[in-house]
């Protein structure tokens, strides 16, 4: 385990190393050109504009499902952005923490629209690609049982193998996060022979993971989180922060960092919260650019709404 200072760490690399999926999207992928986008990303651009000021200074480590929680111990990472859900044993078990919630999701599946099934129920004798190392094969492994059905597992390594496998026909049924189902069918030759079920088997609550060892750093992650959802809740937008930091409204003023103190109690000075919306916008900006349903992927924002819009997203308050 790396010791204590991950945040002296970074500024004296001048880089946050952030590890990512390989390729999700939406979530995370690399461009021709070697520019990474997505909504995983953006939330290590926040935390880099948190510390730097400068979005750029970020280098994406991609991580298979099976590597990740690994590099992260190692040190090879300062924070793990890579729709990985929060879990007792990843916490208690791995000695690492979640800083909270970004997406929360759930498990589903995606069958060949000839397998002519509607629910997951039935499922019984079908055989399933997931990936290995992640609550989606423990999930899968649930829910059979608890069903008393049977599966044939098609086990991978890489996400792009199990999906390979799956247009392939080495398996009738994928399993993924609902949001990375939304994001693997575009890439199948024919989407419209798929069909995602309505079955939703799990909570994943999706969010950035630090070592447990340094409490000073995953705050630091944890309230760039917390402030890009306060963010949208105060009307902050990368498009008006001239605005904000005009505004005369005491949780504005906190925000941009005219009073209160707060970056400096986190060891980054007090224009940190402004900073991350000015690298990646606030959580609606990140989403909508991202997932929501003017993106490639359409996914309604559901859940994943302000709790005061009808979601669960809950910020605690910058104060
Ligand atoms: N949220 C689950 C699943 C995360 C996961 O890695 N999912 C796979 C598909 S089931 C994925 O997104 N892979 C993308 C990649 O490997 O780049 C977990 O934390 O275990």
């Amino acid at each position: 385990m790396a010791a204590a200072g991950t945040l002296d760490t970074v500024k004296q690399r001048g880089t946050l190393q952030c590890g990512v999926s390989e390729g999700l999207f939406g979530f995370s992928e690399k461009d021709a050109q070697g520019k990474w986008s997505g909504f995983d990303v953006d939330f290590c651009r926040a935390v880099a504009g948190a510390i730097f000021d400068d979005p750029a200074k970020v280098a994406f480590v991609p991580l298979t499902a099976s590597e990740r929680f690994n590099a992260l111990r190692a040190g090879t990472v300062d924070l793990l952005s890579r729709n990985s859900t929060w879990t007792l044993e990843r916490e208690a078990g791995l000695g690492l923490a979640f800083a909270g919630v970004t997406y929360h999701d759930g498990q589903g599946f995606l069958v060949m629209r000839s397998l002519n099934v509607t629910s997951a129920l039935e499922l019984n004798e079908a055989k399933v690609c997931v990936e290995a190392g992640t609550t989606t094969q423990a999930n899968l492994a649930d829910f059979f049982r608890a069903n008393a059905m049977k599966y044939e597992e098609r086990a991978h390594q890489k996400s792009s193998d199990a999906l390979a496998a799956f247009q392939a026909g080495d398996c009738n049924v994928l399993t993924r996060d609902q949001s990375a189902l939304y994001a693997e069918r575009l890439k199948l030759s024919k989407p419209g022979d798929t069909v995602i079920l309505p079955d939703v088997i799990s909570k994943e609550p999706l969010g950035p993971v630090t070592r447990a060892d340094d409490f000073p750093w995953f705050n630091i992650v944890k309230w760039v989180n917390f402030a890009l959802v306060n963010g949208e809740e105060l009307g902050i937008t990368s498009k008006n922060l001239a605005d904000a930091t005009a505004s005369t409204k005491p949780d504005v003023r906190r925000f941009v960092g005219a009073e209160g103190g707060l970056g400096k109690m986190l060891g980054l000075d007090d224009g940190w919260a402004l900073r991350a919306v000015r690298a990646s916008g606030n959580y609606s900006e990140i989403y909508e650019r991202n997932l929501g349903v003017n993106s490639r992927l359409g996914i309604p924002r559901g859940l994943n709404q302000l709790w005061s819009m009808g979601g669960v997203l809950y910020a605690p308050p910058l104060r």
